[in-house]
């Protein structure tokens, strides 16, 4: 059965709580069952986890070449900012697909860098909490 690795970054916990404006008013857990569930009908078997440390994601990353074909990946800030995490995708040798909830082009002009892209299969953006199911079907079609 193929596996796919649903990563989350730093403060996404708290989604559901805070600007549901730009983020959407599912909480984590919503999404991750979403997801779980949507991975299931495809015959794919999704792990969620979360970290808000730089070194947990990359932990998270080095654990997944055991188990999983590949990793649907929302880097939160650490997009912007994270070498470590570029280093640690391009490392692991897995198919990651970069994703957002909002359209981090139409926002501040920092987040329209992402360090991490360039070692990802593809990034998705701008579509809620349904970046994360693109992703999904995006990364199922490279495995
Ligand atoms: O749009 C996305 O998914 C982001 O990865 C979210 C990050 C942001 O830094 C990226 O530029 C784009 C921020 C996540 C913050 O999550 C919150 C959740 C609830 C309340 C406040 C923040």
């Amino acid at each position: 059965m193929t596996k796919v690795l649903l990563l989350h970054g730093p403060n996404l916990n708290l989604l559901g709580t805070r600007e549901p404006e730009v983020y959407g008013s599912m909480t984590l857990y919503d999404i991750n069952a979403e997801i779980i569930k949507f991975g299931a009908k495809q015959g794919v078997e999704v792990r969620a986890q979360q970290s808000n440390h730089e070194g947990g994601l990359i932990d998270a990353l080095h654990e997944a070449r055991h188990w999983a074909d590949g990793v649907v990946f929302n880097p939160g800030a650490y997009t912007h900012t994270s070498v470590a995490l570029r280093d640690a995708i391009s490392a692991i040798a897995l198919p990651v697909v970069e994703v957002h909830l909002s359209n981090v082009h139409a926002r501040e002009p920092f987040r329209h860098k992402s360090l991490l892209a360039p070692v990802c299969v593809g990034q998705i953006s701008g579509f809620g909490w349904r970046s994360y199911q693109l992703g999904l079907q995006g990364i199922m079609g490279i495995i």
